[in-house]
């Protein structure tokens, strides 16, 4: 069985472009894939957390992991900090990987041309981290949404340097980002990623959203003045959005379909539409979350994740240190 990994980071909630890009393929793939699907709780303090508030978002993404159907009995779903092996290959990792790779890195390069000060060196290094995480594993694919490929591309170099230098070590691992929805925009400027980190609060749905409050948030949401309902990233960004949007949600409806079914129909229309499928999704999401959250679903999930996920990184830690050299050999 061919193998996959994907982590998110629980900074703040999870929103519907964390769902499309990827957590709804985590889910597809279970059956066909040995998942691995971690939280990312390492990464998530290259920016500073509030630590109450922290401990709550790594509960609640784990328990909008199971919600959104992800089944610990077919994926292996663990905290990054339960599995030590992440840390430790992360750190092996960073002094293999060349600062000129670093800064190479958009997410990084965006933050520091806009002038944030006091940025972190975890911020800096954390795709060598992210190398870590997946190397580990020796997947066979990596799902991410679009913004991600960079490190998984990265990752696949640092595979290929770590081979040529030490022997066959790792997996080179392929980046698995869809055709449709691996960028989901905010619905209040669809030139920027739906993102946790919208001051505004209008452009990003949540996944525990009100249902209402999502609705009004579609039902405003940035279009043109083209009239029509056609797939067109370029010249209608807005419209466009919701249409990806739309065929996630609808089992990878092709967009021809859509345009069909609102063929001389307003907006009005197809964003009641699209508002539909979003609360039909988040009504699924939601009810499940409150069963699972209060449940020993979550605490048991982790545990077994976290053992099988253990087994296999720390096998391939000793294999690497032992590669490295960097272990006694008792005389
Ligand atoms: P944010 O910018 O919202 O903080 P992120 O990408 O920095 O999100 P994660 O929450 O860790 O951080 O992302 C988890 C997964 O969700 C990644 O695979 C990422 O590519 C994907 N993802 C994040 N935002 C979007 C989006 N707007 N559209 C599609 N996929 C997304
Ligand atoms: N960097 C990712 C989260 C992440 C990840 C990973 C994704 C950490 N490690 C390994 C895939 C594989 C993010 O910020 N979205």
């Amino acid at each position: 069985m061919k193998r996959m990994l994907s982590g998110i980071k629980p900074t703040g909630q999870l929103h519907l472009g964390n769902y499309i890009g990827a957590l709804r393929h985590f889910v597809e793939y279970q059956d066909e894939y040995e998942m691995f699907a971690f939280i990312a709780n390492l990464h998530c303090i290259t920016v500073p957390q509030d630590p109450k508030e922290l401990q709550k978002n790594l509960r609640d993404c784990v328990a909008l992991y199971l919600a959104c159907g992800l089944d610990p009995a077919k994926a292996n779903i663990f905290l990054q900090t339960d599995v030590r092996a992440h840390a430790q290959l992360g750190y092996i990792m960073c002094c293999h990987t060349y600062m000129g790779e670093l800064n190479r890195m958009t997410q990084f390069k965006d933050k520091m041309a806009k002038g944030e000060t006091n940025l972190s060196g975890g911020l800096y290094t954390y795709p060598s981290l992210m190398a870590a995480d997946i190397l580990l594993y020796d997947p066979d694919y990596v799902p991410v949404g679009e913004d991600q490929k960079q490190h998984v591309e990265l990752t696949r170099d640092l595979a290929i340097r770590m081979n040529n230098r030490y022997g066959t070590l790792f997996k080179v691992p392929e980046p698995l980002v869809a055709k449709v929805g691996a960028r989901i925009m905010s619905l209040s400027d669809p030139s920027r990623k739906m993102s946790k980190s919208d001051e505004t609060n209008k452009g990003c749905i949540y996944l525990l959203d009100d249902l209402k409050a999502a609705r009004k948030k579609v039902m405003s949401a940035v279009t043109d003045n083209c009239a029509r309902v056609h797939f067109d990233p370029v010249s209608q960004p807005g419209i466009s959005n919701l249409m990806q949007i739309m065929s996630s949600l609808s089992d990878d409806r092709p967009m021809g379909d859509i345009e069909a079914e609102f063929e001389g129909k307003g907006y009005g229309d197809f964003k009641r539409s699209v508002a539909d499928c979003v609360c039909g999704t988040l009504e699924k999401i939601q009810t499940r979350y409150q069963e699972v959250l209060d449940s020993g679903e979550i605490d048991a999930a982790l545990e077994s994740g976290a053992a099988r996920a253990s087994v296999i990184a720390d096998e391939k830690l000793a294999a690497v240190q032992k590669a490295i050299g960097m272990e006694i050999i008792l005389k």
